[in-house]
C-alpha cells in the first residue's frame, strides 16, 4: 500500500495542553509519526514523503475554501503567532454577533479548546498534513487502490470556523471533497474509528445527502468533545455510535458491523477511514480495550466493502504501541 507522509511534521512541535489549568505534556507528538514511519520498515508498504508544489498548494487551498470558512483560512495563514505557541483563552460567551480583532479573542473565536495551540509554523504543517489525504485520495481515484495518509498534526475535530482536538485542517474531509470534486456523482461515506467522535465531519457534511459521516466513538458524556457524538442528531446524513468506556474488541465488532451496514446503504462508491488507534488498550488517553490484533479484523471487514479507500491517521497517542497498530490495521487490506 501507498503511505505518504511528510517530512516536515516535525516543525509541529507543542510542548503543552492546557487541561484544567495545567500545562500538559502535548499529546501529539512528533515521534508519533516517527514511529510509524520506523514500524513500517521491513513491510511491504511503498512509503514516500509528499510535499505539495506550488500549483497543488493552490488547488489545495482552494479546496481548503469549500471545507473552512475564509475566516478561519484567513486568520491561520496571515497571523503572526510568534515562535512561541500560544493558546485560546477567552472564548465568545455564546455571542458570535459581536466580535474584537484582540488576539486573545481572535484564538477564542476560532478555537473550542486549550489543547490545539499555535505559533508560525501551525499553517504550514496543517496545510501539509491535509496535502497527504488530498494526495491518497486522487491516487486512489487513479488506482482504485487503498491509499494511507500519515496525517501529522490530526484532522478529524477541525469544524468549518474550529480548531480543536489537536486537529486544524480537516484532513478527511479534504480526501472526502476530492472525491467529490472529482465526479458529482461519487457518493461518499466517511467511517471514523478514532476514540473520539468526528464532529468535524458531521459538521461539515452533516446536510449533504450524499456524503455520509459515521462514527463510532466514546460516549460523549464521559470523554471529549463532549457537546456532539450522540445517537440522536439534527444531521440529515449521519450516523453515531458511541460506546461505554471498557468496550472490548467483540463489543466493537458488532457495532463496527452496523456502521458498514450503513455505509452498505448508502450506497457508497468512495470511502474515507478516519483512523485512530486511541481505541487500543494501551492508549493513555482513550477507555476502550481493543488489541492490537483486532486492528487487523477492523481492517479486513473494511474492506470487504470492496469500495474505493482512503485511510487518514487520526489520534493514537501511545507512541510505543502507535507504530505496530498502524500496521496491524494496514495489513487487513492487503
Ligand atoms: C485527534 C484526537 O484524537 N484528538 C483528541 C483530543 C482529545 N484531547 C483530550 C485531552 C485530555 C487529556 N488530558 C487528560 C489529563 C488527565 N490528567
Ligand atoms: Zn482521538
Amino acid at each position: 500500500m501507498n503511505v505518504f507522509y511528510n517530512s516536515l511534521h516535525n516543525q509541529h512541535r507543542p510542548p503543552n495542553e492546557i487541561f484544567d489549568g495545567n500545562r500538559d505534556p502535548h499529546q501529539e507528538v512528533p515521534e508519533r509519526v516517527d514511529q510509524v514511519l520506523r514500524a513500517l520498515e521491513g513491510t511491504e508498504h511503498l512509503v514516500s514523503d509528499a510535499q505539495p508544489n506550488l500549483r497543488e498548494r493552490q488547488a489545495l487551498l482552494g479546496m481548503l475554501g469549500q471545507l473552512h470558512t475564509s475566516e478561519y483560512l484567513k486568520f491561520l495563514q496571515t497571523t503572526n503567532f510568534g515562535k512561541d505557541y500560544v493558546y485560546p483563552s477567552v472564548f465568545p460567551y455564546r455571542n458570535e454577533a459581536q466580535s474584537s480583532a484582540h488576539p486573545v479573542a481572535q484564538r477564542g473565536l476560532f478555537s473550542f479548546d486549550t489543547y490545539t495551540p499555535l505559533n508560525n509554523t501551525t499553517f504550514e504543517t496543517a496545510l501539509c498534513s491535509a496535502y497527504l489525504a488530498q494526495h491518497a485520495a486522487i491516487e486512489a481515484l487513479n488506482s482504485n487502490e487503498v491509499q494511507y495518509a500519515l496525517c501529522r498534526p490530526p484532522g478529524h475535530h477541525a469544524e468549518p470556523a474550529h480548531m480543536g482536538g489537536y486537529c486544524y485542517f480537516n484532513n478527511g474531509g479534504v480526501a472526502t471533497q476530492t472525491f467529490r470534486n472529482a465526479n458529482q456523482q461519487n457518493r461518499i461515506a466517511i467511517l471514523d474509528i478514532d476514540f473520539h467522535h468526528g464532529n468535524g465531519a458531521e459538521k461539515i457534511f452533516g446536510e449533504i445527502e450524499e456524503v455520509l459521516t459515521v462514527s463510532i466513538h466514546a460516549d460523549p458524556n464521559k470523554k471529549f468533545p463532549f457537546f456532539s457524538g450522540q445517537v440522536t442528531n439534527a444531521y440529515v446524513s449521519n450516523r453515531n455510535f458511541p460506546l461505554p468506556l471498557g468496550t472490548t474488541n467483540s463489543q466493537y465488532e458488532q457495532t463496527l458491523k452496523l456502521a458498514l451496514e450503513a455505509i452498505r446503504k448508502h450506497h457508497t462508491t468512495h470511502l474515507v477511514v478516519c483512523f485512530g488507534a486511541d481505541t487500543h488498550k494501551s492508549d493513555p488517553i482513550g477507555g476502550f480495550l481493543l488489541t492490537t490484533d483486532f486492528y487487523t479484523e477492523v481492517a479486513r471487514q473494511i474492506r470487504a466493502l470492496k469500495i474505493p479507500t482512503v485511510i487518514v491517521q487520526e489520534g493514537g497517542y501511545n507512541t510505543a504501541s502507535l507504530g505496530e497498530n498502524v500496521v496491524a490495521f494496514l495489513t487487513g487490506f492487503i
